[in-house]
């Protein structure tokens, strides 16, 4: 695992602490898509990076199929072997609609004005994004090709947003209005899952995963329920 210092990459390993612990630092980027903000809910706009090995990207996968966005919010793969280039895009994978989507809001083919179809490593667009970032560089990423920078890299907030700002733009607007995600009167309790969840069981994998050392791994191990 590497990350990015100034906007270079580094190989080495720093997601772990003295002791070899994993550590998680929050997500750096986190725009909202919503009316009224600088990135409007809009189809065709935005572009999802993500990668099937990653438990944070399956959440926003689900959230778009489940409300049919797949045309609205076209998606590019990572190779799911995360190497010394971290998440890297494999050349066949660069046009901006998937081929298996039926015909939808964006046709096939389609190329937004400033869209820059990319493959090669993931860290690439984080420096495009700003070209002195320091940080890790994770998927899901969704990228705004008006404006050509990162919206968030937050899958808790994107997940919301394709319910709350993108759902208008489904293939099928009448099943998603009756599928709200994240219904107002039970907001608490979904939160309160998430949070129940979050430390034990999906970050506990990350902390045995990406742990510095076999004591560290160990104490992660033990941790998940
Ligand atoms: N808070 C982020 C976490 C995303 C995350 O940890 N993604 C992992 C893959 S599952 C990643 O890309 N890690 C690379 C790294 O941290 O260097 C989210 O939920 O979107």
């Amino acid at each position: 695992m590497g990350r990015l210092v100034d906007g270079k990459w580094l190989t080495t390993d720093l997601g772990a602490d003295e002791r070899g612990r994993f550590v998680r630092r929050a997500a750096k980027f986190r725009g909202r898509v919503s009316s009224g903000s600088p990135f409007e809910p809009a189809t065709g706009r935005y572009h999802l990076y993500v990668s099937a090995a990653c438990g944070w990207s399956h959440r926003v996968l689900m959230t778009r199929q489940l409300l049919g966005l797949e045309s609205c919010l076209p998606v590019t793969f990572a190779d799911a072997f995360m190497g010394e280039q971290g998440w890297v895009f494999p050349a066949s994978e660069t046009t901006p609609t998937e081929p298996h989507e039926p015909s939808g809001l964006v046709p096939p083919g389609f190329v937004p004005p400033g869209f820059v179809p990319h493959q090669g490593p993931l860290f690439e667009l984080y420096v495009r994004h700003q070209a002195d970032y320091t940080g890790r560089v994770s998927v899901p990423v969704l990228w705004d090709k008006q404006r050509s920078c990162i919206v968030t890299n937050e899958s808790a907030d994107l997940v919301q947003d394709l319910n709350s700002a993108f759902a208008q733009f489904s293939s099928d607007p009448v099943a998603a209005s009756k599928l709200d995600l994240y219904p107002t009167g039970e907001q608490q309790r979904i939160e309160a899952m998430i949070l129940a969840n979050y430390g034990p069981i999906n970050n506990g994998v990350y902390r045995a995963g990406f742990a510095g050392n076999q004591s560290a791994h160990e104490e992660a191990v033990r941790a998940v329920p």
